[in-house]
């Protein structure tokens, strides 16, 4: 089953990378940067002064976790904590250990596509808060939601943090969402994290850090394709460039081809050319305000019940009911 899930994963990379590079302009998506090297580079990327997301967020947490936790109790005779993308649990920890201190019954349910990501955390938890019920689900995040009790006596909260929302489009993020809501019942939640839009160089400076590492982290999606597919990229022909327009709030990060190459990807039997300056698309991070979170929630049957800022309203929390 596991062998089948990989293999079918493969199948699908294998796939999406050949639409990607025969496409006019040439793209790839994000989600197949995080690979192991990948999910490291990504959390070096949230240990960066530039990248100010995870801090205003924690601090948010932080600041409210007394308000969100009594939120999240509100009309639940027991709790479903449910976590899509739990990464390492740094932010999460703070409404964890908040929840324990009100005595109440609540189950911690993490799910990642990771298996190794789920077992660090869970070693991580049991030793840090042995009490607290961990059931983690390895897989896809709706078809693990499905297997999720949910009744009038349990309440699910959804935790979406770290702006995730922001890496797809409108369309998928609203699909997403009406996904999440088509799945709620009565007092159910969604607390989701959502960077705002802000100076326009504060974003760029955090998509384009001085140290390379955000560069290596667009770079990888190569690497991976290089090493997965066989292929011979070779990084120093491309460079890392980040785009931010502050009209639409979307961030874009290309990789561009510094000379006229030709790149083989054996296992795809493909040759890509790649003309000087041609460019390949590989991610957006949405940046929002509120009306355009309304909207999204509107659009996929949700409203705002009360939302959570830092204190220089970089980045805000806000709570999804149906
Ligand atoms: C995971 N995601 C929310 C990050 C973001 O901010 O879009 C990924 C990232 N890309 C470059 N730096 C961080």
């Amino acid at each position: 089953m596991e062998q089948n899930t990989i293999s079918k994963t493969q199948a699908q990379f294998a796939q999406d990378v050949k639409d990607g590079l025969m496409a006019s302009p040439k793209h790839l998506s994000s989600k197949y940067i995080y690979n192991q090297k990948g999910d490291m580079l990504f959390e070096r990327i949230m240990e960066l002064s530039e990248y100010y997301l995870t801090e205003c967020e924690f601090d948010i947490l932080n600041k409210n976790k007394e308000q969100i936790t009594a939120l999240f109790l509100q009309n639940a005779a027991s709790l479903n904590l449910v976590e899509l993308g739990a990464g390492n649990g740094k932010k999460t920890k703070i409404i964890l250990k908040q929840l324990l201190k009100t005595n109440r019954e609540f189950r911690y349910v993490p799910i990642d596509i990771s298996d190794n990501a789920l077992a660090k955390l869970k070693n991580s938890l049991s030793l840090e808060f042995p009490n607290i019920k961990v059931i983690p689900k390895q897989g896809t995040y709706f078809n693990m939601l499905e297997t999720i009790e949910s009744s009038e006596t349990i309440k699910n909260v959804i935790l979406f943090l770290g702006s995730n929302i922001g890496n797809l489009t409108r369309d998928q993020a609203i699909i997403f969402l009406a996904k999440l809501a088509k799945g709620m019942h009565g007092n159910d939640m969604i607390f989701i994290g959502c960077d705002q839009k802000k100076n326009p160089q504060t974003i760029l400076n955090a998509y384009n850090d001085p140290h390379g590492v955000t560069e290596a982290f667009n770079k990888n999606l190569l690497e991976r394709i290089n090493k997965d597919l066989n292929a011979n990229f070779n990084l120093d022909n491309f460079i890392h460039w980040e785009v931010y327009d502050p009209e639409s709030g979307t961030a874009k990060s290309y990789l561009v081809s510094k000379t006229a190459q030709r790149v083989t990807i054996e296992s795809l039997d493909l040759e890509i050319d790649f003309k000087a300056w041609e460019t390949i698309h590989t991610e957006i991070s949405q940046k929002y305000d509120d009306a355009h979170i309304a909207d999204l929630a509107q659009a996929a049957g949700l409203r705002i019940l009360t939302q959570f800022s830092d204190d220089k309203n970089y980045f805000k929390n806000y709570i999804l009911i149906k």
